[in-house]
This record gives structure tokens, C-alpha cells and sequence, in this order.
């Protein structure tokens, strides 16, 4: 409907596909599985699809998981990974995200938008 749509392009702060992947869950640690995933930052949460490209088109589109920003710990962490381009987000409950990408200029962006989610979340 027209006015959630408002309201999702109104906290729409941005989209797009990094590499992602879940290290660990409630505090427990997980295998490493990464695979492209498109990334939106909307309100207060990060929301991750499969990547568009890689499953039939479909108009049912869950989100494969979320996690709130509120309270989270963001930090670069190339030495977790043999990749370039690493950020770990840890969320409260002790989950915690890879994200990655071959692009400088874009991981940046992505680092300092939800740095600046993550702030603005510890100010309320
Ligand atoms: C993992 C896979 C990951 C790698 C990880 C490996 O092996 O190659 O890509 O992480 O390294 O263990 P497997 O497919 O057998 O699970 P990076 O690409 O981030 O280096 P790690 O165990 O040193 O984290």
C-alpha cells in the first residue's frame, strides 16, 4: 500500500550486495559460508536477501535474516579473513556478520553509513 511504501523509501538509507557471512550465533561460533547477498539498511536494522541473480524471479522475496543495529559493534577486521575489504558488525545477542567487498570506495560507504546508524542509535 502507498503509505508503507512512504514510509520504507522514507527510512530507505541504502541497498546493495556485499559478501556476507555469519561467524557466530547467541555467542557460538559458526562456519564460515559466504555468498553474495543484498544488503538494505532501513530504520534501525540491516536486512539481507539472496542475491536477485542468483534465484528465479520471484514477487515473494523474504528477507533471509535482519539484525538490529541498536547496540551493535562495528569494526574492520581483515585479519578474520583471508579476503579484502572485511567489516564484522556483532549484534547484542552475540551475533555476528561478515561483510565484504572487492570495492574500496563502496565497503567504505557501507562502514561509515552504519557507523553513523550505530551512533545516532547510542545517542537516543
Ligand atoms: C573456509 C573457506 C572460507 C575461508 C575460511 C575457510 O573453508 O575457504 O572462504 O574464509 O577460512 O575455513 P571451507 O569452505 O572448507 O569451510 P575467508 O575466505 O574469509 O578467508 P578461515 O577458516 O581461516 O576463516
Amino acid at each position: 500500500d502507498v503509505s508503507m511504501c512512504n514510509v520504507l523509501l522514507q527510512e530507505l538509507e541504502k541497498a546493495g550486495l556485499l559478501n556476507k557471512t555469519k561467524i557466530a550465533e547467541g555467542g557460538r561460533k559458526l562456519r564460515k559460508n559466504w555468498s553474495p547477498s543484498w544488503v538494505v539498511l532501513v530504520g534501525n536494522s540491516l536486512v539481507f536477501f539472496k542475491d536477485p541473480k542468483s534465484q528465479t524471479p520471484s514477487r515473494n522475496s523474504r528477507p533471509e535474516s535482519s539484525m538490529d543495529l541498536r547496540g551493535a559493534q562495528l569494526q574492520w577486521a581483515n585479519d578474520l579473513s583471508s579476503k579484502k575489504n572485511v567489516f564484522k558488525l556483532r549484534t547484542v545477542t552475540g551475533n555476528e556478520f561478515l561483510l565484504q567487498s572487492e570495492t574500496d570506495s563502496l565497503i567504505n560507504e557501507w562502514f561509515n553509513t552504519i557507523q553513523n546508524v550505530i551512533e545516532r542509535l547510542d545517542r537516543e
